[in-house]
């Protein structure tokens, strides 16, 4: 069988209930995190997560431009969404949440640090112009399928697939483990169909169960 990893995208507090850029239901992610956590740890499978992590001065902050929150504006030459302050290192919000069963994470992605550009992908920064550390350690486990879900669905869970497509792996995402923040109300319903015609297969976390017995 190939080896195969779940990646946790961006399940912290600032995404979730009562956080700066709380996302519609994104506590009920943390339910199907733990239950796919445990199927793995079952199975001697990877369990991996991102996590967004901003410098204070964060130029997709929409504080630094004098801007409203979830307005459209440029970021060093790319189109950006000005968001809430969100994720600052080391702040409360940047934690992942708490009922997250974090003890089983063999290792975290941080992404978002340079203040000129902003990173949705836990692979890559928007620009492609630099990549994390994922790929390399996954590709050194031989690692060549995931199971992904988490937050955002139109943000960091669509750049996180579109670019593990990119990089060659096997993509399943699962769908009532992801929510979106949904500036536009079809978004994350654009988001999951952008990632199927890409080449993810979407799965309920029972149709998942079900099908990998
Ligand atoms: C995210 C907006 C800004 C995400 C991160 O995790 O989807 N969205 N930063
Ligand atoms: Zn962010």
């Amino acid at each position: 069988m190939k080896t195969r990893a779940l990646l946790l995208v961006d399940i912290q507090n600032d995404f979730c209930a009562g956080g700066a850029l709380a996302v519609p239901q994104g506590d009920s992610t943390v339910d199907v995190a733990n239950a796919l956590i445990a199927w793995c740890r079952a199975r001697g499978e990877t369990v991996v997560a991102s996590l967004d992590q901003h410098p204070a001065n964060h130029g997709s902050f929409a504080s630094q431009h004098g801007v409203e929150p979830y307005t459209q504006g440029v970021l060093d030459g790319l189109a950006q969404t000005f968001w809430p302050d969100h994720c600052v290192r080391d702040s409360e919000g940047a934690k992942l949440h708490p009922l997250l069963n974090a003890g089983d994470i063999e290792a975290t992605f941080p992404k978002g640090e340079s203040v000129n550009i902003d990173s949705y992908s836990a692979f890559f920064d928007n620009g492609h112009r630099q990549q994390t550390a994922l790929d390399g350690w996954l590709r050194a486990r031989e690692i060549e399928e995931l199971i992904v879900l988490g937050l955002a669905t139109d943000y960091c869970v669509k750049f996180t697939v579109l670019d593990a497509l990119g990089l060659g792996y096997r993509v399943n995402v699962i769908t009532d483990g992801c929510r979106g923040v949904n500036i536009h109300p079809q978004d994350s319903s654009e988001a999951f169909m952008a990632m199927a015609a890409a080449g993810a297969t979407l799965y309920t976390l029972d149709d998942w169960l079900e099908t990998h017995p």
